[in-house]
């Protein structure tokens, strides 16, 4: 359909299998995102990609343990292991990801002080990435997500797009999870309430 994009999101080394902070599952979603790609003519990649130090990072604060969460200015935050930094390795998308017919790139997590896991707008819900202005231009009005990690980045990212007015689904089994304190069955729950397809890869 031409006016229908797939969204890969966060498809990089230091999600998959050995990575700093590997989502369980990870790299068994790889052939399925694939296959995905392979069906839709319009396809973009989100990239995490933070700054050395970054505020997220445990390894940022003293005394802090990852996977902790810490009081941020915009509200309570997650710490996680160093993941993501910016011109390395685990920051790359994973060596089997067809990532050539990306029409576009969206880098996030680049400001030291806030996280973002949605690729449309940061933790503090202020800044934005500029990624519904870039759909929109495009004409596109249905957003398929897939990809890593399915209760932080591709949950927070669909909310938002459906808040952006798009109709948005989420291929379950084209996502692993984090599962931190719960946090797979609050954002299954949470993607129901937003009006989000949940769907399984054809
Ligand atoms: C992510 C935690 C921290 C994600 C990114 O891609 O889901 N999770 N940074
Ligand atoms: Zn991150």
């Amino acid at each position: 359909m031409p006016n229908e994009v797939l969204i890969v999101v966060d498809m990089q080394n230091d999600f998959c299998d050995g990575g700093a902070l590997a989502v369980p599952g990870a790299n068994a979603v790889v052939p399925l995102v694939n296959r995905l790609i392979n069906r839709y003519d319009h396809v973009v990649l989100t990239q995490d990609w933070h700054p050395p130090g970054h505020a997220s990072f445990a390894s940022s604060w003293q005394d802090a343990a990852p996977f902790s969460t810490a009081k941020f200015p915009y509200g309570p935050q997650t710490l996680w292991p160093e993941h993501c930094v910016q011109g390395t390795t685990g920051a790359d998308f994973h060596p089997e990801l067809h990532t050539v017919k990306a029409q576009m790139v969206v880098r996030k997590g680049f400001h030291t002080g806030i996280d973002s896991y949605s690729a449309f707008r940061e933790n503090d819900r202020m800044t934005r990435t500029g990624l519904d202005g870039y759909l929109k231009a495009r004409g596109f009005t249905r957003l398929v997500f897939c990809g890593l990690a399915f209760d932080y980045c591709v949950a927070w990212s669909a909310i938002d797009a459906r808040q952006a007015g798009f109709n948005v689904a989420v291929v379950l089994d084209a996502t692993a999870a984090i599962d931190l304190d719960g946090s797979k069955k609050r954002m299954m729950t949470e993607l129901r309430q937003a009006g989000i397809n949940l769907t399984e890869t054809p």
